[in-house]
């Protein structure tokens, strides 16, 4: 039964809430191809304040808002720049390249996060038959590396820089609330180091659907003419705006619990058998763990979690990965970790 499985997999996975679905049922709507959905119309212009940014979009997907980004900032054969491990270069099915022609260049950096000389030595020089470099994307809390959160004087050096190479700065900012509530710093702030950002409702903030991005109103009005072209104008879709507007009123402040469900994860995990947890990098919701020591491939230990009623990811070929959200609670969660602990120490 599904009911009775504790789902770590990502914190993609929860549902709305009773009260969640009541907004949703009583969203005041419209067309919003026609600019006409009043819930949607609220939820970008508080979005847009919420980050300090001129206008904002509503979108159906943390995927479909980095890549209308990326469209609008470049020109087919551009080139950005992207961390190795960053969710526009692994999981986003080559979109980059597929819908806006563009070469995405990687950077590995630590913890996700680039440093400025990094980025610097991967600017192209401007010369006529090399391909222009024009982005910068950072990923902010980045996934991959475990919801490590950015530090801002790091991005503030990107960032200058970038402004003075002429180059663009984008924010995926899919879990930029739990690196806010995790850092103290709002969101608004990391965003003023940014031309756009993508945001979800849909990861820890447990909305069922939903996405944004902001810039400035130019920028947003283009992203709209994309939008149309890639299949993402809809309609009576204050429903799904509403779902958004409850979760940014509810369930922002409470992510401190995920984190601190994460944090209890890795403390329990940390000792287990043939597990390697590196605790600089439990900062938010995400728990990655190296697995190679169980002697065990990560499929098999994933299949053997789930018998136990824990589902965790297989992340890389030697990680698994575990996520907190708003549906597991902290007894699901210590009870995952005694689960996990007796997975993992089977076989050494
Ligand atoms: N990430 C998903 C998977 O695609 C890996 C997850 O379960 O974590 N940026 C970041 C940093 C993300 O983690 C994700 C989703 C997205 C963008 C894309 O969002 P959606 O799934 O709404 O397209």
């Amino acid at each position: 039964m599904a009911e009775q499985l504790i789902d770590l997999r990502s914190d993609t996975v929860t549902r709305p809430s009773a009260a969640m679905r009541r907004a949703m049922a009583e969203a005041e709507v419209g067309d919003d191809v026609f600019g006409e959905d009043p819930s949607v119309n609220r939820l970008q212009d508080q979005v847009a304040e919420m980050l300090g940014k001129e206008a904002a979009l509503f979108v159906p997907s943390g995927t479909m808002g980095n890549e209308l980004c990326i469209k609008v900032h470049t020109r087919p054969g551009d080139e950005i720049i992207a961390e190795a491990g960053s969710h526009v270069f692994n999981y986003e099915t080559g979109g980059a390249a597929f819908l806006s022609g563009v070469q995405v260049h990687t950077v590995t950096g630590t913890n996700g996060q680039l440093r400025a000389p990094q980025v610097a030595q991967a600017i192209r020089p401007k010369i006529y038959y090399m391909s222009a470099t024009r982005l910068v994307c950072l990923e902010n809390t980045h996934n991959r590396a475990g919801g490590t959160v950015y530090p801002l004087p790091w991005i503030e050096e990107v960032s200058s820089l970038a402004r003075r190479e002429g180059v663009g700065m984008h924010l995926d900012g899919a879990r930029l609330w739990n690196a806010s509530v995790a850092s103290g710093i709002a969101p608004a702030e990391y965003a003023r180091h940014f031309d756009s950002v993508s945001v979800c409702f849909s990861k820890g903030l447990g909305a069922p659907v939903g996405s944004a991005i902001v810039g400035t109103r130019e920028f947003i009005e283009e992203a709209r003419h994309y939008r149309k072209i890639f299949g993402g104008g809809m309609r009576q879709v204050g429903v799904l705006a509403a779902a958004a507007l409850y979760a940014l009123e509810h369930n922002i402040a409470r992510l401190g619990e995920d984190h601190a469900k994460a944090a209890e994860l890795a403390r329990a995990l940390s000792g287990a058998p043939g597990v390697l947890i590196e605790p600089e990098s439990v900062q938010t919701n995400i728990l990655i763990m190296d697995v190679v020591g169980t002697g065990r491939p990560t499929d098999q230990l994933v299949a053997e979690l789930r018998q136990g009623g824990v589902l965790m990811m297989s992340a890389t070929p030697r990680t698994l990965r575990a996520v907190t959200h708003l549906d597991v609670t902290m007894d699901q969660v210590k009870h995952a970790a005694r689960v996990a602990n007796d997975v993992f120490g089977r076989g050494t």
